[in-house]
């Protein structure tokens, strides 16, 4: 039996006020929900839309170090990029705030207190980097160091951004402090740990057991996390921006910014509710669901509900709706390389556009697997769809009611079947909607509102009534006065996807929309609302419309929304063309960010091949064993990114290599492929499989790797040297 909820908590990810948000954001996460939210209060349904910045973690402290700033002026300064840019696209959260906040250092700190004094923690001494010279202990990100796998020198203990190895700062060669630049030293450091094998049978039990009806994205990647074990995880560290630990023992310390974050949506929340908050985050009336990326999975399906699981007395997610990721022109979308299409310049270079943005991203949205953006598609679909269907349609409907009933709503004359029949198919077209957006389907759900469009601009092309006014006038009032009702339909359709349309439609048709509950306010004032005209972004209003007719959801079934005699106002085009060199400047704006990108690469190369390694003796290189050996077998090692685990046949026996090639050859392309390998390297563990060897791969200038092989085929165990 399905539960019965009433009322519905949505948050999205609190986007890191380190950098703009991008389309691969607005894809994974935003554009679906505030969908959702929009859905639900047209149909009348109590909402509550939280989301704020995440401003806490290292990356935020290191880019204020590089820009010799401070942590709080990079998040101011991101803080209302993204809240700007956002309200540009519709996107209006209840609450957009902030993790730098009073109230969520507060209910952060409360949270963490409550864990602490009930026991939910455990504490562990480890041994980590200290500078002795600035007496802080490094996070990974701040030490810096040669990487072992490529030999970049500035590589991080967290990450090599050249060859992009996954590391641990002890891998480094020769570490340094990022801060002082002295050598650091290990010292031991005590932390609190939430034991999350603690947590493990019951987690399999609400997740797996409960809520197979989640995404098989999000089910897969939980399932994979609890089948291979759960191991407490550190919810403090060494650092001085942040929440400090406020127990005995936190001095110098802050908890953790995936620990404080998710407390986030409950202190936004309380921030705006002060006095309600504990209907939304403690009723079990309430349904609470997370739209986030595939990235932030883990932390919201395990991490956050063991949490809320240990604090004992808040509801858990419903839903955990998470999108795969969006590629930009076949590339990953990466903030280093700039290699994105930001939302705030989006809104600059195709100002009243901003449907299209969202119309694309859901039309294009990775819901099952990763897609790509690219500006000709985008192009496409605004001129073959937007401009050609659904723009087409309503100004051929309004155009032909002001040429032939000045501007009034016909009578409906002379019926005929055909009407029925089309007005029966878009009732199959909502319900169709309500089943794909009640299970989070948004892509399919668009199609099916472009199908309403699809249907009126086939009835009118077949009924004609701009030929039917030469003969029958009756006939003409009947077919017009459908399609305004159809265009009413549409301004339904559409609201939840294309907000500013909608608005420009309903404001043709001289009717209003209900709007739900509008909190932003805060307590006490929030009170049933509507839309109104002239607000842009479709801003919920508080004030109601003036409107006499005010459109809600269930409307989108009955056969007369318009009666006869309405009047409504002149046609107003719905959607421009994009013109080709609209779309070349955005295609030249991503080459020239290549072209800068590859002569970083180009210089970085220059100065890797100028740091030439120090000289060795003979004798030295007498110790490596390389050999001919050919690739039997070849899988990629789950939950990685970069690593395949390859069988090897090396002439001297068949052994496993862990190598990290992922990125550059998928496993059927390797599979019987010679290759070089260094045979005698010590036996590593990587992810918990025993590789043994090297395999001998030559860097490009780009980064790229590719296999050695040998121009013929040798024997394996052929020795190289
Ligand atoms: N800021 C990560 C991200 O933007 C993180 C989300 C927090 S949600 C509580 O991918
Ligand atoms: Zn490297």
């Amino acid at each position: 039996m399905e539960k019965k909820f009433n009322r519905t908590l949505v948050t999205c990810a609190l986007p890191y006020a380190n950098g703009p948000v991008h389309i691969g954001h607005l894809a994974g996460v935003y554009i679906p929900a505030d969908i959702y939210v929009r859905y639900l209060r047209l149909r009348g349904e109590d909402v509550l839309y939280v989301c704020g910045s995440d401003e806490h973690g290292v990356p935020i402290t290191i880019k204020a170090k590089k820009q010799g700033i401070s942590p709080q002026d990079v998040v101011d300064k991101y803080h209302s990029i993204i809240k700007n840019a956002f309200s540009g696209l519709g996107i209006n959260f209840d609450i957009y705030s902030r993790t730098s906040s009073k109230t969520h250092n507060k209910v952060a700190s409360d949270f963490f207190k409550k864990l602490h004094d009930e026991g939910k923690f455990i504490t562990k001494e480890s041994l980590q980097y200290y500078d002795e010279e600035s007496k802080t202990f490094l996070a990974d990100r701040y030490i810096t160091g040669t990487c072992p796998k490529c030999g970049n020198d500035s590589a991080y203990g967290d990450q090599c951004e050249k060859c992009g190895s996954t590391l641990s700062p002890e891998e480094l060669i020769s570490p340094k402090s990022a801060i002082s630049g002295s050598i650091p030293v290990k010292k031991n450091t005590k932390h609190w740990y939430l034991p999350l094998d603690k947590y493990e049978a019951w987690l399999k039990e609400w997740i797996l057991d409960g809520h197979k009806e989640w995404k098989s994205n999000v089910y897969g990647q939980c399932k994979s996390w609890i089948d291979s074990g759960l191991q407490a995880r550190a919810v403090s560290r060494d650092l001085d921006w942040g929440v400090p630990v406020p127990v005995e023992g936190g001095e110098g310390k802050v908890l953790y910014v995936w620990f404080d974050a998710p407390i986030g949506y409950i202190s936004n929340t309380i921030e705006l509710l002060p006095q309600t908050w504990e209907k939304w985050w403690k009723q079990d009336d309430s349904k609470l669901v997370h739209f986030i990326g595939k990235d932030n999975i883990v932390f919201h399906c395990i991490v956050f509900p063991s949490m809320i699981k240990a604090h004992s007395d808040l509801i858990l997610p419903d839903n955990v709706p998470a999108n795969e990721f969006l590629n930009l022109e076949g590339d990953k979308i990466s903030t280093s390389r700039n290699w994105a299409v930001w939302l705030h310049e989006y809104l600059e270079d195709f100002k009243g556009q901003e449907d299209v943005l969202r119309y694309v991203l859901c039309a294009n949205a990775p819901e099952t697997k990763d897609n790509d953006f690219t500006w000709k598609d985008f192009q496409q679909r605004n001129n073959s769809e937007l401009v050609a269907i659904l723009g087409n349609f309503v100004n051929r409907a309004v155009v032909l009611t002001h040429k032939y009933f000045e501007g009034k709503v016909p009578d409906n004359k002379r019926p005929e079947a055909i009407d029925e029949q089309v007005m029966s198919e878009i009732n199959t077209c909502k319900e169709t909607m309500e089943r794909y957006l009640s299970t989070y389907h948004f892509r399919d759900a668009l199609k099916e509102a472009m199908n309403i469009a699809r249907i009126g601009n086939k009835y009118i092309s077949d009924t004609e009534p701009w030929a039917m006014a030469k003969t029958d006038m009756d006939r003409t009032a009947s077919i017009l006065y459908n399609c305004l009702q159809i265009c009413a339909k549409l301004s339904i359709a559409f609201e939840a996807f294309l907000p500013f349309t909608a608005e420009k439609l309903r404001n043709m048709l001289n009717v209003g929309i209900y709007a739900g509950q509008d909190y932003r306010k805060g307590e006490g004032q929030a009170s049933e609302n509507f839309y109104t005209e002239n607000e842009g972004a479709a801003l919920h209003s508080s004030q109601s419309s003036s409107k006499e007719l005010i459109l809600k959801w269930d409307m989108l079934a009955e056969k007369e929304l318009l009666k006869s005699g309405h009047k409504i106002e002149k046609a107003e085009l719905l959607f421009a063309r994009i013109e080709d060199n609209a779309i070349e400047a955005q295609i030249k704006k991503l080459e020239e960010t290549k072209i800068s990108n590859q002569e970083q690469a180009n210089k970085n190369m220059e100065e890797q091949l100028e740091a030439q390694k120090a000289e060795i003796s003979f004798e030295d290189f007498e110790k490596l064993d390389i050999r001919t050996a050919t690739v039997l077998e070849a899988e990629r090692v789950p939950k990685t990114d970069k690593l395949l685990k390859l069988k090897i046949d090396t002439g001297l026996d068949t052994r496993t290599i862990v190598s990290g090639i992922a990125e550059y050859y998928k496993p059927e392309d390797i599979i019987g492929r010679q290759i070089s390998v260094l045979v005698n390297l010590a036996p590593r563990k990587i992810k918990g499989i025993e590789s043994k060897g090297m395999i001998l791969m030559a860097r490009q200038p780009d980064g790229k790797m590719k296999i050695i092989s040998p121009e013929d085929t040798l024997t394996n165990g052929a020795t190289i040297g």
